[in-house]
């Protein structure tokens, strides 16, 4: 279907060139019909193609001879000749204009002939001072709109972090799954894989009632703008940003549009050659020999079909999880149920808002066995670290607390600050005194004397656990920059478990270096870093990225029991 949808845009694009070329309305309109035609098209128009040629494709309602012929081209020749040529004419940048809410081909000709307009910073100028809101036909209300448009569309050319995403996808499946008419559902694209930000939102499910289903879709809460609404796809906009299509598909179809629909495209690629050297054809609709379908209703089908093994959706990124599954070497992934407890959350002894009966509860609720519990060092002021009296006193106060539970244990802990020197921020007869040390850099002069800092905080041997190793922040550009691999190898040698921060900016190590630690045999440890009860969530997302880092239960800390936790870290300090 990859080229429907090529096309449909290619020939959106052509309507808005030649509508701002001042091109009859006539031929404008049967390129925008043309591409509205190929974007709910049900069928692969190559597929189309490949059986009936051109006269074929004339037979889609909608899609005249001289349309057809040019979609015959472009399956040939992956090539237009018509669309280079249209597109040539008109300014880069205000090509992707046209698309915004508001705008359109008309607006931005207007600009171009009275104001010189040539590139989108040329237009958010015209815009900005005035001069477009006095050309004939604008006015004060159609500029307020433009601008509501184009900041919409800045919005949406981000990349979201997964964490935005995740509580509005489980709301919106939740939701769903209570229609009568809704059969099965699950998220797939990105989102499924727990990639760290996601472009679109995908969902697909199999039901009785396709249009009453895609009509509940796009009139759920949340929703403030309808993109498409068909019988079987529903497309649209929750809370101004976040983009979220909808399929209905039919049940024997399902594990093979999940397949498809979960990707990545690269995996997707590699899984589609290997079907093609075994005579087989795999799309969304399922597994093909010649025309006989042998599977699809399931996902394992398509695995089964190309003799793999099937692969959690945190794999599918074509970095060697299909030749491991060829060879039954996959990874036994980490299960977000293995999880007994979060290594990391600040309580209202610094900066965070929870009390320890709070953290408690919260422990009991989810069936964890243990929280740690790793308040600010007195360095860190501003998140009202703690000085060693007050430090005492939480120890004193969870010790207390411990004795009285008979469920889950809080572990005493600190987020002690490495100092500029490398020294951490409280002595060692106080890192004594706690079960857990998580050692983290807030502050720097110098980023260059960041990699030094930590390694150095690693020979201290009461040091567990180094905090968010790299620093970075997904939703900006702060943070530090650290030699990645010294800090493994350093951590290799000296037992040093290295944080997956779970907090949805952070997600620090991400699955790249988690991997990398993974094959070095160091422990990762997986902390919210929740600073409030409605935090600790995020430890799904810490799987999450550590299932796409291939860690299996042992490289995790957080799937050992209290006890044999408690035994690693004092072995840890013995040891080192
Ligand atoms: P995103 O939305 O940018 O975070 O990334 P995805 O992976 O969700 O990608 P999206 O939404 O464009 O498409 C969802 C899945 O559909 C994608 O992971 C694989 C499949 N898919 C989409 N386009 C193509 C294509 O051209 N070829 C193949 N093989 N698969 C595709
Ligand atoms: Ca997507
Ligand atoms: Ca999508």
């Amino acid at each position: 279907m990859a080229a429907n949808k090529t096309l449909a845009q290619m020939f959106s694009k052509m309507a808005n060139a030649l509508e701002f070329l001042g091109e009859n309305p006539f031929k404008v309109g049967a390129y925008r019909k043309a591409s509205k035609v190929l974007e709910d098209y049900p069928e692969d128009v190559e597929e189309v193609y490949r059986r009936g040629g051109a006269e074929a494709l004339m037979r889609i309602p909608g899609i005249g001879e001289r349309i057809a012929k040019k979609i015959a081209e472009y399956l040939q020749t992956g090539k237009m000749r018509k669309y280079e040529e249209v597109i040539s004419q008109v300014p880069e940048g205000l090509l992707s204009l046209m698309e915004v809410q508001g705008i359109g081909p008309k607006t931005l000709k207007l600009a171009y002939d009275h104001l010189g307009v040539r590139t989108p910073e040329d237009f958010k100028r015209v815009l900005d001072d005035g001069s477009l809101e006095r050309l004939p036909g604008m006015g004060p209300k159609k500029v307020e709109n433009i601008k509501k448009g184009l900041e919409l569309f800045e919005k949406m050319s981000e990349r979201i972090p997964l964490g935005l995403a995740y509580p509005l996808v489980k709301e919106i499946v939740d939701a769903m799954v209570r229609l009568p008419w809704v059969e099965s559902i699950s998220a797939c694209g990105s989102f499924r894989r727990m990639k760290e930000t996601v472009g679109d939102l995908d969902i697909l499910c199999t039901g009785t009632n396709g249009p009453k289903i895609i009509e509940h879709f796009v009139n759920l809460p949340g929703v403030t703008r309808v993109l498409a609404q068909g019988d079987t796809k529903g497309s649209a906009i929750f809370q101004d940003r976040y983009q979220v299509d909808l399929r209905v598909v039919p049940r024997g179809a399902f594990g093979a549009a999940l397949q498809y629909f979960t990707g990545s495209k690269q995996h997707n690629i590699h899984l589609r050659t290997i079907a093609k050297g075994l005579g087989l054809k795999i799309s969304e609709y399922g597994v093909f020999r010649g025309e006989k379908k042998v599977g699809g209703e399931a996902e394992e089908d398509v695995y089964a079909a190309l003799g793999l093994l099937w692969i959690p959706p945190e794999l599918r990124e074509d970095w060697g999880e299909i030749e491991a599954s060829q060879s039954g070497r996959l990874p036994r992934l980490i299960d977000y149920k293995e999880v007994k407890g979060d290594l990391h959350v600040h309580s209202r002894y610094s900066d965070g808002t929870m009390t320890l009966e709070d953290l408690l509860r919260e422990a009991e609720s989810r069936g964890w066995q243990y929280i740690g519990v790793c308040d600010h060092s007195q360095s860190a002021k501003y998140a009202k670290g703690l000085d060693e009296k007050r430090l005492l006193e939480k120890i004193e106060e969870i010790r207390r607390l411990n004795q009285k539970s008979r469920g889950p244990k809080l572990l005493a802990g600190a987020e002690v600050d490495i100092l500029p020197d490398g020294s951490l921020d409280y002595p060692d007869e106080v890192l004594k005194k706690l079960d857990l040390v998580i050692a983290a850099i807030h502050s720097w002069k110098k980023e260059e004397d960041v990699t030094p800092r930590i390694l150095k905080a690693m020979e201290n041997p009461h040091v567990h656990i180094i905090a968010h190793p790299t620093g970075r922040l997904i939703s900006s550009r702060e943070g530090y920059r650290v030699d990645i691999d010294a800090l493994i190898e350093r951590a290799s040698e000296t037992g040093t478990a290295l944080e997956i921060n779970a907090y949805y900016d952070r997600l620090d190590l991400n699955d790249i270096n988690i991997r990398k630690a993974k094959s070095k045999g160091v422990k990762l440890a997986i902390g919210t870093d929740a600073h409030n009860l409605g935090q600790l969530w995020m430890i799904d997302l810490g799987v999450g990225v550590a299932r796409r880092g291939w860690c299996e239960p042992e490289d995790v800390l957080n799937t050992m029991d209290y006890e044999e936790l408690i035994r690693w870290t004092r072995e840890k300090t013995r040891s080192s």
